[in-house]
């Protein structure tokens, strides 16, 4: 076994949860005294530093959301002087305005120390060559990984996003043993290298994937992993946390919480309340140790839950499930509340289906209707009408047995529907346009 930390990796439990009570208190008082936002909020709810007085009152402390930080744009919720600062990035603000987080340079050291021991989890270190195809610049994804993959040692090749002919090709001549990019641009490479006659399972030497930034599921890990021959590792974290921040180990089954750097709770979405491990909900992160942009029970808006188990791996940190999807992301069909990932999880095990699909939710009078747009396998693609029946009447009667709900089918040919060098966009909804 391969720790980057065995201090912390290692570390009794017991011992973890009085770190984190320590770092906890800290942080509170910190903030009490020089942040007015968390001031603020704090004195709303009637809650003074000397009220935290054990690890578990973390549930008398606000909450704090997305719109905060939008709303204090760009830096007003900053506890760091400009001259502190060593970096920003800043979020796309598809969904609204963007949020802009700053660094100090301790904040880089912990968000490269989190991926280091991620890295080394993974099993990656010396003598790897990791091409990072994570847009750098203002996504926290290129950079991020960037400075975690130089840490460990391993040779970091900085292709970011596109060009991906270019990218097949360095892969190939420089020996990249693990690539980190979002999912659906390692589906899109596959296919590139394919049409260039390069197959990555057998012409490459990769062997591993750190895949993140957008949602996937257990299905389509198994289809990339059968595909290119790799093993897929799970990575999780959002620009606010400091960007990606937590990866599976070798195990592949959960994301690690450094409980030196991270304190999780799940909470119910509507009562706020804290939820068992084991239960669906909320992921709601404190960040101990950050100091320019601190972090209280950030709502993420992300659905996940604590494993109850502990690590086969012998890491004692807590570990949260892959994301199953968002609070956002819900989409209620016919009164039936229908998750993405529930449609990707399905179609991903039927082996006429390609790789991609996309979901189109319209309004037609006073119904939803959804319609899926399925890309079949090259295989599975013939011009017999009654072959493309029979898929299609099954996939309807898988997706409406999985999900409760009549969905259209469309089937169209392999390489149609739009591909994403970054984060992919499956689901259009008219209804919302
Ligand atoms: O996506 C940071 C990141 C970069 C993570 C590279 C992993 C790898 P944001 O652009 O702020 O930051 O988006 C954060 O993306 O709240 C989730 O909804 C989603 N997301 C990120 N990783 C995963 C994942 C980066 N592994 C938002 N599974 C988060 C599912 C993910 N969703």
């Amino acid at each position: 076994m391969q720790y980057w930390d065995p201090r912390i990796e290692e570390m009794p439990e017991e011992d973890l949860r009085k770190v984190q009570y320590k770092l906890l208190k800290s942080l509170v008082c910190r903030l009490y005294s020089f942040s007015p936002f968390y001031h603020d909020r704090m004195k709303e709810l009637n809650v003074h530093p000397d009220n935290i007085r054990e690890l578990s009152d973390i549930k008398k402390l606000p909450f704090m959301f997305k719109r905060d930080l939008r709303d204090s744009y760009p830096n007003r919720i900053f506890t760091a002087a400009q001259d502190e600062l060593v970096r920003y990035h800043v979020s796309s603000g598809t969904t609204g305005k963007p949020t802009v987080v700053g660094y100090t340079q301790k904040d880089l050291e912990i968000w490269t120390s989190s991926l280091a021991r991620g890295l080394t989890a993974i099993g990656l270190g010396r003598g790897d060559v990791i091409q990072v195809s994570y847009g750098y610049g203002l996504f926290t994804g290129g950079l991020g990984m960037h400075y975690g993959a130089e840490r460990i040692g391993a040779t970091v090749l900085p292709t970011s996003v596109g060009n991906t002919e270019r990218q097949i090709e360095l892969m190939q001549d420089l020996g990249v043993t693990a690539i980190a990019c979002t999912p659906s641009y390692l589906l899109h490479m596959g296919e590139i290298a394919e049409k260039m006659g390069v197959h990555i399972k057998k012409d490459t030497c990769l062997k591993a994937g750190i895949l993140g930034a957008e949602p996937w599921t257990e299905s389509m890990r198994a289809r990339i992993e059968n595909w290119l021959g790799i093993k897929a590792f799970d990575i999780y974290g959002t620009s606010e946390l400091s960007g990606p921040m937590f990866t599976e180990c070798a195990e592949q089954n959960g994301f690690h919480i450094w409980s030196d750097i991270a304190y999780v709770e799940v909470i119910d979405p509507k009562t706020g309340e804290q939820l068992e491990p084991g239960e669906k909900g909320e992921l709601t992160i404190t960040m101990l140790q950050k100091e320019a942009l601190p972090m209280i029970r950030y709502r993420i808006g992300d659905i996940s839950s604590v494993e109850e188990d502990i690590c086969p791996c012998g890491r004692t940190s807590p570990r949260i499930k892959r994301i199953q999807g968002r609070v956002d992301d819900m989409l209620i069909i016919r009164g039936i509340n229908v998750f993405p990932s529930q449609v990707e999880y399905t179609l991903m095990s039927i082996p006429e289906v390609g790789q991609h699909f996309q979901i189109i939710v319209e309004r037609s009078g006073a119904l939803d209707d959804m319609l899926v747009r399925v890309e079949l396998t090259k295989e599975s693609f013939s011009d017999k009408i009654t072959d493309l029946m029979h898929i299609r009447q099954n996939v309807e009667h898988r997706l409406r047995n999985a999900l409760n709900v009549a969905i259209n089918v469309e089937l169209v040919e392999p390489g149609s529907l739009p591909r994403f060098e970054g984060k992919s966009k499956k689901v259009i909804d008219k209804r919302v346009l």
